[in-house]
């Protein structure tokens, strides 16, 4: 590979601001170290959509030379983020568009007015739990009872698993994602997601529900049944990625408000809409810091940078939203009146761009005002400098956020 001493990513994530910064310091793409492994990351807005729509570029694991090679194993800590069954999260072209379709139909902006209602309610049943473990003044973690178990919920409905595995999936997800977790009992949580997949869509070849699972094995105006390797490939990316996410962006706004009182006065007195609330801490402080990883299936040259047949690809999504040729000299700085703030890509772009988007819109659109509504004197229990992130490397992903109700 070219160019030595890549940057290495921190998997501590301790300055997670500075290291954006450092990373676009070294241009629009360069070279990253992940823990270990080698591959280029992209930090430029323009770049990111060039290459993101670029069909030399694909997801598939088999064209990564490390991977072909033998370089990097199963043994690597991130290599659930590449390594995944046969889904819309792994295939291009016209394949990824069969097995995207089922999907884009149910998360359509219009099927998903009717789970709005549905939204509303598991977030008042939750700002209750959140009243009670707030009472008197406490100081509670507002990630652990409140952001943390709604997206699962929601999630958890539309794919049809049953409400008391919810905790259990969130145990695993806790695990694969943290780069603590010492490699044997990763490996082994993913194989219990895979027998916990494989079952949930044998149950639902069995005895169908109205729920996305059954649709995927049942022929709809979206095509025919998926197999049912693709099934399982797909819930297991709906799910990781529909509550993973969302939870960030719920908290990752709260705390971006609550460190500037001023703008979250302007919100509260409805001269900004939370739509562009929203927006704003997507760009500066999105849920995805770096998406792992497509492949050159050929060199592509980009300036005068080559990325080589074989080699992996990174969307650092974080550098992106603070890229100064599109949101100016102040993209450093939360702004909710910027406007620039909706042409980020925290979603991504071209044919992988997140089908979920404007689910975790809704969720984020429902639950930030409706906390704010109940509890107008919310306020950080601890100093923001104070607030960390858990060890993981690839999602921006708080380890609590204490808050005080009233
Ligand atoms: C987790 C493990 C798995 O079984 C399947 C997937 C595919 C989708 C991935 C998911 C992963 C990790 C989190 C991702 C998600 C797609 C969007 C989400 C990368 C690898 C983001 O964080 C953007």
């Amino acid at each position: 590979m070219s160019s030595p001493c890549p940057f290495a990513i921190d998997p501590m994530v301790g300055d997670l601001n500075g290291e954006t910064a450092r990373l676009r310091a070294l241009g629009p793409i360069t070279r990253i170290d992940l823990l270990g492994v080698p591959a280029w990351t992209v930090t430029d807005h323009a770049l990111a959509r060039q290459l993101t729509t670029d069909t030399r570029l694909v997801k598939d694991i088999n064209a990564w030379s490390l991977y072909a090679d033998g370089v990097v194993t199963t043994q690597w800590p991130l290599i659930g983020m590449v390594l995944v069954d046969r889904s819309m999260f792994s295939v291009d072209g016209a394949e990824h568009r069969r097995l995207r379709l089922k999907t884009a139909q149910a998360l359509a902006p219009r099927r998903l007015e009717e789970l709005r209602p549905v939204i509303e309610q598991l977030t008042a049943d939750l700002l209750d739990d959140l009243e009670a473990a707030g009472a008197g003044g406490a100081a509670v973690d507002l990630k652990e009872v409140f952001a943390y178990p709604l997206p699962m919920r929601v999630v958890g409905d539309l794919m049809g698993v049953a409400r008391e595995d919810h905790a259990q999936l969130l145990d695993w997800y806790k695990k694969f994602f943290s780069v603590m977790t010492p490699q044997d009992e990763r490996l082994e949580v993913m194989s219990g997601l895979d027998v916990y997949f494989t079952d949930l869509v044998r149950q639902k070849i069995a005895d169908p529900a109205d729920d996305l699972t059954s649709a995927f094995v049942t022929a709809d105006e979206g095509g025919e049944p998926l197999t049912e390797e693709e099934a399982i490939g797909n819930i297991k990316a709906l799910v990781a990625a529909g509550h993973e996410t969302t939870v960030s962006l719920i908290i990752n706004t709260v705390r971006a408000l609550l460190a500037e009182p001023e703008q979250l006065a302007k919100v509260l007195a409805g001269d900004v809409e939370w739509k562009q609330v929203i927006e704003e801490s997507l760009r500066w402080d999105g849920p995805v810091s770096h998406l792992l990883m497509r492949f050159a299936t050929e060199d592509i040259v980009v300036g005068d940078t080559v990325i080589a047949k074989g080699e992996g690809v990174v969307m650092s999504y974080r550098a992106v939203g603070r890229d100064t040729a599109v949101h100016g000299e102040t993209a450093d700085e939360f702004d909710v009146t910027r406007s620039t703030a909706n042409r980020h890509l925290a979603f991504g772009y071209g044919p992988h761009i997140c089908p979920g988007a404007a689910l975790s819109r809704l969720e984020a659109a429902i639950a930030l005002p409706a906390l704010f509504a109940r509890f107008p004197q919310l306020r950080l229990a601890v100093p923001d400098s104070e607030i960390g992130n858990l060890p993981v490397l690839t999602q921006n992903d708080l380890a609590a956020l204490p808050i005080i109700l009233n």
